[in-house]
Parts: structure tokens; sequence; C-alpha cells
């Protein structure tokens, strides 16, 4: 992938921005408000300088350069991957034309519809993510919740950019909503649930970071077949770094369960509270929370509108290109659980009218990987417990089961049990309350809290005793 930045430019680019004067002027406005947004909203802790990866370099390893610079300089840009030259349409009624360069009338609600779910995630996460510094685990730790933190918003510039040059005024008003809605607020909250759940510590940084990243890898992957080029190349773009935060989420836990199964044998018992490390089920717990509202995001197992947007080319499957099928599905259907009468059934609908839960169930065998390596991790440890995924009905507010109460391991129960039985299963106030109490920051270079394994290796062959962050 070549890049060939301008750094020239106020705001970094290959798109050739001063060759458009009026989209460089639209988006030299947003700037300054996005600016504002990251003071308001962005990391509440201020350091003097992080040692963060910038895009710089158009090379196949240097488009990762590292330095350390102050949060605020952070060169925001608009970065898409390379066009390939031909590139033809691969799925849904247009299947095999030529991919679009500009938007195509009958398909711009739609469009401006996914960018505008997409861009508003970006900002929200990091809305979420905002007090985290001040608690950070080590210094490794907060150069990583920080390194995100910029990418997320980067990634909201790659939606405002698109929104801008390809939606006319109405793609400039949508780019003002993505600053103006926020995460957890009455009146103007972000769009999709798990945007509006508060991320109250470290724990749920990695589980976030891992569940709901994820889904974030999985839908650009489908928005990165699209037949609107320019958006497809923005999402592989998009893809090269969300892959960074996906280690944040895999290590993290990782790390976390290491730690809790060395507790676990040091003083021979399950309850490692009185030695400061999270307990397996409070674990188990917050997985169930995060994995649950992440299969949320993924819409009803039955949606007219994914079948609208693959027929229309707006958006693909997993690897579509790797399939090796049709890719239009006119004639095919698949089976999908609905409710009838309070019970579930299995019945099979068109499968365009199922791809969401195709997507979904990509989504799941790539959360089972973690659940295995975190096993293997308790195994290797010699404790004889494990970590699971929860059942797709449980804890549900989107979809067949969004009326239903279900357990973790699948069993319908009615809502008196629920109420009574569910502290077993989601993370309970006193949950939050006692991981609250771990979340001591630890800011000398090299140190690590003692609720979480120390990282098996730093950040661009960096030591771990290296100063990620310096504080102000
Ligand atoms: N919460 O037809 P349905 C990321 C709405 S994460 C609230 O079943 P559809 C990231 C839905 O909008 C990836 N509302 O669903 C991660 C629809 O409303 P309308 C973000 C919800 O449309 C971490 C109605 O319910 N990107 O990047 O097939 C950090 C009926 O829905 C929810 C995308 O999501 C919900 N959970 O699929 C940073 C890709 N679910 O239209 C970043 C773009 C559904 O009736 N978005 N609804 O008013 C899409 O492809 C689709 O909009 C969805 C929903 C997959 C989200």
């Amino acid at each position: 992938m070549t890049l060939n930045v301008d750094y020239g430019d106020r705001i970094p680019n290959n798109v050739d921005l001063r060759g458009d004067r009026r989209l460089q002027r639209a988006l030299e406005a947003w700037q300054p408000r996005f600016m504002q947004w990251w003071r308001d909203l962005g990391p509440d802790l201020i350091a003097k300088d992080v040692y963060l990866r910038t895009a710089v370099s158009a090379d196949r390893d240097g488009w990762a350069h590292f330095g350390h610079i102050p949060l605020e300089e952070y060169r925001w840009g608009i970065f898409l991957a390379d066009r390939e030259p031909d590139r033809r349409i691969a799925f849904g009624e247009h299947m095999g034309t030529t991919a679009w360069q500009q938007v195509p009338g009958e398909y711009r609600a739609d469009l401006q519809r996914l960018l505008v779910v997409q861009g508003d995630t970006e900002p929200a996460s990091v809305e979420q993510q905002r007090l985290l510094g001040f608690t950070a685990p080590s210094l490794y730790d907060l150069r990583n919740l920080f390194q995100v933190n910029v990418e997320e918003g980067r990634h909201l510039w790659a939606m405002v950019y698109l929104l801008h040059a390809f939606f006319g005024r109405e793609g400039r008003e949508q780019a003002e909503q993505l600053l103006l809605r926020h995460s957890g607020s009455v009146d103007a909250p972000r769009i999709l649930g798990a945007f509006n759940e508060p991320t109250r510590d470290w724990l749920a940084f990695f589980m976030f970071t891992y569940f709901t990243d994820r889904d974030g890898k999985f839908q650009l992957g489908t928005l990165a077949e699209s037949g609107f080029d320019p958006l497809s190349r923005t999402c592989r773009f998009m893809l090269r770094e969300e892959a960074h935060h996906m280690m944040v989420g895999t290590t993290g836990i990782d790390r976390v369960v290491r730690r809790t199964a060395e507790l676990m044998r040091e003083h021979n018992t399950d309850d490692i509270t009185p030695h400061g490390g999270i307990p397996l089920d409070i674990i188990q717990r917050y997985l169930n929370f995060h994995y649950s509202v992440s299969l949320d995001l993924f819409g009803g197992e039955r949606s007219t509108n994914v079948a609208n947007y693959f027929t229309a080319g707006l958006k693909g499957r997993w690897q579509e290109e790797r399939r090796d099928d049709d890719h239009r599905l006119t004639d095919v259907t698949a089976a999908v659980d609905v409710v009838v009468d309070g019970q579930v059934q299995t019945v099979r609908i068109p499968a365009l009218t199922a791809l969401n839960q195709d997507l979904r169930s990509e989504y799941f065998t790539d959360c089972n990987n973690g659940v295995r390596r975190w096993n293997r991790i308790l195994e290797t440890a010699g404790i004889d417990q494990t970590l699971s995924l929860p059942h797709h009905g449980f804890n549900r507010r989107v979809g067949a089961y969004s009326g239903l109460h279900v357990t973790p391991v699948g069993g319908l129960v009615d809502a008196e049990t629920w109420e009574r039985e569910q502290e077993w299963w989601l993370p309970t106030a006193s949950d939050f309350e006692y991981i609250q109490s771990l979340m001591q920051p630890v800011f000398e270079p090299g140190k690590m809290a003692g609720w979480i394994a120390p990282p098996a290796t730093g950040i661009n062959g960096q030591s771990l005793e290296y100063e990620y962050v310096r504080l102000a």
C-alpha cells in the first residue's frame, strides 16, 4: 500500500485535498470543531507526550511511524488504501460492473445512513474511555489507551471525509451531528446501544476492545467490500489500524486471566479478592455483558435493511470474494431463530434477509478463539475452571431474543427468575465497586498493577521499562 501522505497540508491526506479547494475549506472548518470536541470529551488525563504511531510514509512497514508527541498534536488525517485498477463490484445485482467513484443517486440515503452509523461509533468510544487514563495499570497500557483513542478519532475523520466529499450539505450537517451526539446523553445519545454504556474500568476497557472493537472489525470488513469504492478504500485502511485495537483487547484479557490464575495457584483459592486479583466469576460476568451487548450491534437476525444493502452492492459479506457461491443469494435460504408464543423456533428465510446473522456467526467464531486462548492459559496454570461465551440469546435487546429472558447456557426463564438470578450472570454493583477499588494508577516506568500480568513484549520493540507516556 502506498500512502504518499501530504503533511504540508493542515489536514494530512492522501486524497489530494489541495486539488479540491471547496472540500478542503469545508474540512478545515470542521477541524477546529473536532479539536474542541477532543478537548471537551477526549482523554481527561493530560500527558506531556505519548509514544504514538502515526501514518507517515509510503512503504509497507513505514505507514506506522513511532515517536513521542503531545496527544493534541497527533496528525489526524484522511488516508485511503490504494485504488485497485478496474475494481469490480463483487456481489449483489450490480455484480461484475465497475465499482462506483461517485454515489449512485438511488443509494444515497442508504449509504449516508451506513456512514453515519459507522462514524457515530468512533467518537462514542473515545467519550466512553475518557476517564480511564487516571487509573491506568501501567504506562504501557496508558499508551495503548491513547493510541486507540487517537485512531478512533481518525476513524471519525475517515467517515467525515466521505460525508463532506460525497454528500453535499446534508453530509456536512451529518458531520456536525457526529460531534453533537454524546455517549450516554439523555437528549442526544449515540445511535447504537453499546456505545451508550459506560466503560467504567480497565477490565471493561479490555472487554470492550476485545468484543466491541471486534464488531468494528467485522462491520468494516463488510464495508470494505462496498461497491462505493471510496468507502471500500477508506475501510481497508481503517482495518490496518483496527488490528492494534484487537491486540489491546486480546492481550489485555490474557494478562488479567494469567494474573488471576497465578493468584489462585499461589493462594490455593478461588476467592482472590483479599490478594488484589480479579476472580474468574467476575471476569465471566464482564465477558457475558460485553459479548451480549456487542451481539446487538449486528442488528436483527431478520433484516430487510441488510438485504437491501447487499443487493444494492453497498455492504458485502465478510470475505465476500473468498466465498464459493453466486454472490447474489436470490435463490438461497438460511435458518434463523424466531420466537413464536414465547418459544424459540428455527425457520428458513431468504438468505438475503439473514445476512446480519451470517456476519454474527463469523464474529462468534472469532470471539471463541479468544475464549480458547484464555482457557489454555488457565489450563497451563493448572486451573480446572473455564470461561465461555454465553448463549446468543442471553441479555439481548435487539433481534428475536429481545423480549425473552435467556440464561447464559440458553435456558428460557421467566422475568422473576431472571431478576433473582441475574446477579450470577451480569456484573453487579459490588463487582463494579470491587474492580473500582483495584483501579489505582501505576505510572512508574516498567511497573504494573497487581491485578494484571505484564505483557509479553513492549511496543515497537521497546522494553517494558520504556517511558511510553511522559506525564505532565
Ligand atoms: N442499537 O434491520 P435491523 C465500530 C436499529 S462498531 C440501536 O435489524 P440493520 C467500533 C437499526 O439501525 C461497528 N439501534 O438492523 C467499535 C434499524 O434502525 P432503522 C459500527 C439498533 O439495519 C468500537 C433498526 O434497529 N458499524 O466500528 O440490518 C470502537 C432495525 O435494525 C441496533 C456499523 O454498525 C443497536 N445495537 O443493521 C469504535 C456498520 N441494531 O434503520 C468503533 C454500519 C439495530 O429502522 N451499520 N438498530 O432506523 C450497519 O450496517 C447497520 O446499521 C447495523 C444494523 C448493523 C448497525
